[in-house]
């Protein structure tokens, strides 16, 4: 790894930037498994079916500086790559996503610095996500230090969708032939007729649940 050490008075070290990066992951992963319980206690639902959250290798760092035509320093890595630390939040449904990246604003601490929405703006390759590249407060013994963290919210659907586009897209170095690529496009387009339909199925079996609920009060009405 080529990181030269700045001298700033921000983070300094390679060493110090894992531990605050670390740590902005670790709050942003408790604080999203806590909003899925408290969905489960209030509405007996989970909004997110999984998480994952990742570390960026020093080698994609520097990678994604010399793409930028940035040199390999610590002050510019944190200036300038967004996604060091980043969590990957995986829902059923579209609609959750929204309904997670609302939670999130209304965290009192969190700042959005920028929002990506490939969900209403599919990229040209077919790629649909939501993404958030937020700063939260990490507390250190003598500072706190704001820390960005990219959020990427999106379907289990998407999720497999993005995760073979993206060996595709290694395994021909970002020049897949031009049949594969049409293909995915294809598959895209699968992906958001799935999804919208899981969504009304979804919708239309809560309407019968909650209808059936309504039956059984009005009957519980008759019988007190
Ligand atoms: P990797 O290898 O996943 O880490 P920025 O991060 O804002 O400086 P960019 O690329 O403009 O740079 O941001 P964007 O578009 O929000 O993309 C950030 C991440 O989203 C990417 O990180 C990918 O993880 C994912 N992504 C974006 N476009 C695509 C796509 O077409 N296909 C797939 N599979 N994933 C995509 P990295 O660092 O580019 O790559």
């Amino acid at each position: 790894m080529d990181l030269k050490v700045d001298n700033g008075d921000g983070i300094d070290s390679w060493k110090e930037v894992t531990l605050v990066y670390n740590a902005a992951l670790r709050q942003i992963q408790t604080r999203m498994e806590i909003l899925n319980d408290e969905f489960q206690h209030v509405h007996q639902y989970n909004p997110i079916e999984h998480i994952k959250a990742r570390i960026k290798t020093p080698e994609s760092i520097v990678k994604k500086l010399k793409r930028h035509g940035y040199a390999s320093t610590i002050d510019n890595m944190v200036r300038y790559v967004n996604d060091i630390a980043g969590i990957r939040i995986i829902c059923s449904f579209t609609s959750d996503i929204y309904r997670i990246a609302d939670m999130i604003r209304e965290q009192r601490d969190i700042k959005v610095i920028a929002v990506k929405d490939y969900i209403t703006f599919p990229k040209a390759s077919g790629y649909k996500s939501y993404h958030m590249i937020v700063t939260l407060p990490v507390y250190l013994s003598d500072r706190n230090v704001d820390t960005k963290v990219e959020i990427q919210i999106r379907t289990v659907a998407m999720d497999f969708w993005a995760s073979l586009e993206h060996k595709i897209h290694y395994k021909f170095e970002g020049d897949a032939p031009d049949h594969i690529k049409s293909e995915l496009v294809e598959c895209a387009k699968m992906v958001t007729d799935l999804d919208a339909r899981m969504l009304s199925l979804n919708e239309e079996i809560l309407a019968i649940v909650q209808g059936t609920e309504s039956e059984v009060v009005k009957e519980s009405k008759k019988v007190i």
